[in-house]
């Protein structure tokens, strides 16, 4: 095997055994585009186990979880049904490693995006959008990575719980958003901290997708990326997420 298929077999054999493994970047180099290729198989071993990519996410959109985790590049990676939480649902923390959760914001693509848009042009291309939790769950030791390593490994992608989906706003900017543990805040931010425009990240995402030769099909989910540092998930937890003007979703631990 070579070394983007061994890596991308660790990757996944951790994910699905939840047992952490050391990051490959301490012992073998590889370049950012060797990291996307790993992600690529990564994804690959899910879609052979007859998971369907149901969107992407954004990662390193805030200075907030640039400084939490201390990387300082855009990344993104892929969303399956496997990592589909409903509303309300009760989740076993087993099944992950050392889990986080963060408050994001969730478009859906209606129209299918192969090129970069324009800010302009997105709500032809976009047609709802809703307060998220994402449960993020680095399968390296101590949750410590390379900018490299969390691209490997699908930028932590784990889970994903959307609220009810409500038309777009116009001005997105300026929205408080919140994570809750047993109703009492835990995060708190501004949407702004979102690359200063949460519509930004589908801009950064249609040209990363049309870099790479993909399209974002309609009904698809973009996840921009937390506006907030990412808190640890223990159990017996109501965890929800809040956005101004957009409601709340959440479930249980
Ligand atoms: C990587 C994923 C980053 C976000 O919203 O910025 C991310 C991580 O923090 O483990 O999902
Ligand atoms: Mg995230």
């Amino acid at each position: 095997m070579n070394k983007t298929n061994t890596i991308s077999q660790q990757l996944d054999t951790a994910a699905t055994t939840a047992s952490p493994i050391a990051q490959p970047s301490e012992t073998v180099k590889f370049s950012l585009e060797e990291a996307y290729k790993i992600q690529k198989q990564l994804v690959e071993h899910r879609l052979d186990r007859g998971e369907t990519i149901t969107g992407y996410k954004l990662g390193f959109t805030s200075k907030a979880k640039m400084q939490q985790m201390g990387v300082d590049d855009l990344i993104w990676g892929v969303l399956t049904n496997a990592m589909e939480i409903k509303p309300d649902e009760h989740i076993d923390l087993n099944q992950y490693i050392h889990p986080r959760a963060e408050p994001e914001v969730a478009f859906k693509v209606s129209k299918p995006i192969n090129r970069q848009l324009t800010i302009k042009e997105l709500p032809q291309y976009i047609d709802k959008m809703t307060v998220a939790i994402e449960v993020i769950d680095s399968r390296y030791k101590n949750f410590k990575f390379s900018l490299e390593d969390v691209i490997a490994d699908n930028c932590s992608s784990i889970g994903y719980c959307i609220g009810q989906w409500q038309d777009l706003k116009e001005d997105i900017t300026n929205l408080p958003i919140q994570l809750k543990f047993n109703d009492e805040t835990v995060q708190s931010g501004m949407t702004q901290a979102i690359l200063d425009n949460p519509y930004q990240s589908v801009i950064e995402l249609s040209r990363l997708a049309s870099e790479n030769n993909l399209v974002l099909q309609p009904g698809q989910i973009i996840l921009a990326g937390a506006a907030t540092a990412a808190e640890w998930l223990k159990p017996e937890l109501k965890v929800t997420a809040e956005l101004q003007g957009f409601g709340e979703v959440g479930f249980w631990t």
